[in-house]
């Protein structure tokens, strides 16, 4: 693999008028005839050649203007196809025929097989692997498709744009035809055949259109598509509302397939899942699985506009539609459920995903200049940096002039392939703010750390507050200038309300949002009666490490007064991490572990406080993991000391909260059938929060084993099931409810997928050894992704104690892991190999265990361009 820059690009030579396809599907012998109409780009030499794109592709026949191309005016190798001697002035049609063998297809890019299911995958460059293709997203014309199959064998055959259609063709096969009007990269392409069962619905959008939904999974599964099709609905409904966006199909088809590397994929018309994301019923999903099934069916229809009907330049621009449309995804789930807890949950997922990619040898800016390997760069940082960046504008334009800048990005750029300064342009016009200093966001890499100090003058009445920006070095870009960021704060006074200041000087402040835009700056604030308590970066306004000693008590003042709900949430978590910190120290020194009594109090003030939304409650009883105090503690890291000490300070929350907790384990109990509603779901993440702190308390497992008997939900079940294993693995309850769990839902790949999940993140030196037993379970398969995430990427990623095992051991296994996976599917392990991404802060122990297993990587005679592109960047 080349290294491809940004600086590089230019347009193409030819311009893509139309695609013609005519598959032949065969599981081994797929025949592809592609007829492309192309002309040449005004002012282009007419000896260029036309050169298109293969991925292990052998050429079967090449027609120019639908004669034999002589042997002399074409180069064919499996990774590019050369043309020579085009005409120079009118448009000429060039049809490819290609083989391909969709059974051997294991990389589950192109077109492969899944339980006897065709599908495809393009993106990123998977439609190479289906036929020789100028596959850039900047080429896009409409398709029309053909469809030859089995009738028995593929009763539905499916793909982009509107139906045209169909009949009895030869020898038992028949055909169905398609035409997608909407120019599209090939990156967008779909298609998929099979025998398949179907929910059908209909929306009638704001113009008054019937549009056809059609939700496409394995015969005898529909039921469990119900609520996708709801979550589908909502989403239209919801982008009419507030982006004015309508859909533009006849057809909007999603099919849920069991073998996918990625969540899901926004094909045009044609959405392709991961089952995981769209099959739920109460007895099978849990509350968090309806919530990431109503974002990620959300996500992809939301592509529609940001993505599809104007998508990227080149690859570097992928965060133009995935931050966009993250952005626009947690927007739809924020006014669908509750604002403030989904801001949690996503500073929570931002801070324990990205932040550490950010500040590890993985680090890149959300727009990238060069990459080795594009399937690397589906990360974190583009995803969620990119929808932060976003935020960020919102923030700084307020709503009307975000909501003027989008409405002119999809009239100014519709039907283009475009850039990051395209887009920021949009919100320039709309605004009239430059935008220049704030687009170092998109081009500098690393998390922010802002420092702030503060004083009262009771005299003057005056509050100052100084700021000092800094950005660490990230790899390749050791200077940095200084970021525009937006920080939202509250100055709150004795009595908890909030000062309004009559002047604020020392820099820009509109409405509660200060502009942060030097490395130092310091801001007064005058007319301040009394000392107030200062609540900074309210909403997590900007994706920045804050720090800012704050007492305990201005803390918990915070927590029990700011109006932004996320700001009080921030507040005790600022409270906890401390005492996380220091548990942490103890822990490793053998000292004795305390639990601050202001911790304990503000925390239970808040659990119990019913004037509080019992999932805000949960939220704030769910204190800072593992990874998040490894984090902050910043290096030599030792997780073991990490987990005892954290484990301490649950235990002393416990026993002094337990009369709380007993009340909101018998408040919290839910009567009547389960509902996936948000509310009902934080009743039950408050009582199963109590239900985990009680546990705590009383050292049985008794109480967790009768709430594995009693629940009549998976939220429930799993939530239980995971206290006994996690907290009494050896104990005869655990290895009841385990056997019980497996009988009951044996069958259902993807609640066995928990089960596995459950067992490899169980803490402590037995992991390892319980991981390599499961793998043996004829349950697991290696070649499905959910499997392999679910037992594998799960010990990697979510067991601190078990993976980073003393002796290295969790690291060696991982290795041999990788290098059995990537033969088969190089995305698959590239994407869990950047569990050790953190490595460099591990204690010098493991640290070194974990570079020689990265070594042993590195060493590899045959390695794919994925882990050959992540092992050496860690290493780097
Ligand atoms: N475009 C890849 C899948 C997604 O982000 O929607
Ligand atoms: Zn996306």
């Amino acid at each position: 693999g080349q290294i491809v820059h940004l600086a590089d690009y230019r347009p193409t030579d030819f311009v893509l008028e139309r695609v013609d396809l005519t598959f032949e599907l065969d599981p081994t012998n797929t025949k592809v005839e592609a007829r492309l109409i192309f002309h040449r780009r005004e002012g282009v030499d007419p000896s260029v050649p036309l050169v298109l794109d293969g991925d292990e592709l052998t050429l079967s026949g090449l027609l120019i203007d639908q004669s034999e191309a002589p042997a002399s005016r074409y180069d064919a190798t499996p990774e590019s196809l050369t043309i020579r001697d085009l005409p120079a002035e009118t448009p000429f049609e060039v049809t490819v025929t290609t083989f391909i063998n969709p059974e051997a297809n294991s990389q589950l890019m192109g077109l492969y097989r899944t339980s006897g299911v065709y599908c495809t995958q393009c993106e990123a460059e998977g439609f190479r692997r289906i036929t020789y293709f100028p596959d850039r997203p900047d080429v896009l014309a409409p398709y029309t498709i053909t469809i030859i199959a089995d009738k028995a064998a593929n009763p539905v055959m499916l793909s982009n744009g509107n139906f045209l259609g169909g009949g009895d063709y030869d020898e038992g096969r028949h055909f169905a035809a398609w035409f997608d009007p909407h120019p599209k990269p090939a990156y967008l392409f779909a298609l998929v055949a099979g025998d398949l069962g179907v929910v059908e619905d209909t929306f009638t959008t704001m113009s008054g259109r019937d549009v056809k939904l059609r939700i496409y999974v394995e015969h005898g599964k529909e039921p469990r598509a119900a609520y996708a099709m709801d979550a589908l609905k909502r989403s239209m409904k919801w982008d009419e509302e507030r982006f004015g966006r309508e859909y533009d199909l006849d057809i909007f088809m999603i099919v849920a397939v069991s073998d996918f590397n990625m969540g899901a994929m926004e094909n045009k018309g044609l959405n392709v899942f991961n089952d995981k994301y769209v099959l739920a019923d109460p007895e099978t999903a849990t509350d968090q699985d309806y919530a990431n099934i109503e974002a990620i069916i959300a996500h992809e229809y939301f592509h529609n506009w940001t993505g599809n009907r104007i998508t990227c330049r080149d690859w570097f621009q992928l965060c133009l539609k995935e931050g966009l449309t993250v952005y626009r995804d947690h927007e739809f789930s924020a006014d669908q459920r509750s604002r403030a807890v989904k801001r949690v949950a996503e500073v929570r997922h931002l801070k324990s995903e990205q932040f550490p990619e950010d500040a590890g040898p993985l680090a890149h800016p959300v727009r990238p200049t060069k990459y080795r390997e594009i399937n690397n760069f589906y990360t974190t940082t583009v995803y969620e940096k990119g929808s932060e960046v976003t935020r960020m504008i919102a923030t700084l334009l307020g709503s009307k002039d975000f909501k003027a800048g989008m409405d002119l990005y999809f009239e100014r750029h519709d039907g283009q392939a475009v850039t990051v300064e395209d887009y920021l342009k949009c919100f320039e016009d709309a605004s009239g703010r430059d935008l220049e200093q704030f687009s170092l966001w998109y081009h500098q890499a690393g998390t922010p750390l802002v420092t702030a100090s503060s004083s009262y003058d009771q005299k003057k009445g005056t509050f100052t507050l100084s700021l000092e920006q800094m950005l660490p070095a990230t790899p390749g870009q050791s200077n940095k200038e200084p970021m525009h960021i937006p920080l939202s704060l509250a100055l709150i006074l004795d009595n908890g309300q909030i000062a309004a200041p009559t002047a604020v000087k020392g820099g820009e402040m509109t409405g509660d949002v200060l502009h942060l835009t030097e490395r130092k700056q310091t801001f007064t604030f005058s007319g301040i009666s009394s000392r107030p308590v200062l609540s900074l970066n309210r909403s997590f306004s900007a994706p920045i490490n804050l720090h800012f000693d704050q007492t305990p008590a201005d803390l918990a003042h915070i927590a029990r007064h700011d109006t932004d709900l996320f700001a009080r949430w921030q507040a005790l978590t600022d409270l906890a991490m401390p005492n996380l910190m220091q548990a942490a120290r103890d822990a490793r020194e053998g000292r004795e572990i305390t639990c601050d009594p202001a911790l304990t109090a503000a925390l239970l003030e808040a659990a119990g406080d019913e004037a509080l939304e019992p999932a805000f409650r949960a939220q704030v009883l769910t204190l800072p993991s593992e990874a998040d105090i490894a984090r902050e503690l910043g290096g030599n890291n030792d997780p073991d000391a990490i987990h005892a000490g954290r484990h301490a300070i649950l235990s002393a929350i416990a026993r002094e909260g337990n009369k709380t907790f007993l009340r909101l384990f018998d408040e919290m109990k839910i009567a009547g059938p389960y509902a996936p509603d948000a509310a009902s779901a934080g009743k039950r993440a408050l009582r199963n929060s109590a239900l985990a702190y009680l546990t705590y308390a009383e050292g049985t497992p008794a109480r967790a084993a009768q709430a594995f008997a009693a629940a009549d939900n998976m939220t429930d079940v799993a939530q239980a099931l995971t206290l006994l294993a996690h907290r009494f693995p050896d104990s005869a309850e655990a290895q009841g409810a385990l056997d019980t769990f497996l009988k009951r839902f044996d069958g259902n790949a993807l609640v066995i997928d928990k089960w596995f999940s459950i067992q490899a993140t169980i803490p402590g030196a037995g992991a390892l050894a319980r991981v390599k037993a499961l793998m043996e379970n004829p349950r697991f398969v290696s070649t499905n992704p959910n499997r392999v995430r679910s037992l594998i990427g799960t010990f990697a990623f979510g067991n601190p104690t078990g993976f980073n095992r003393p002796d290295g051991e969790g690291y060696r296994f991982l290795a041999e892991q990788i290098l059995s996976i990537d033969p088969k599917n190089p995305q698959l392990a590239a994407r869990i190999l950047t569990s050790m991404r953190s490595w460099r802060s591990l204690e010098p122990q493991r640290a070194d265990h974990a570079r020689s297993a990265l070594a042993t990587i590195e060493r590899a005679e045959t390695l794919s361009t994925d882990v050959r592109d992540i092992v050496e960047r860690m290493l780097k």
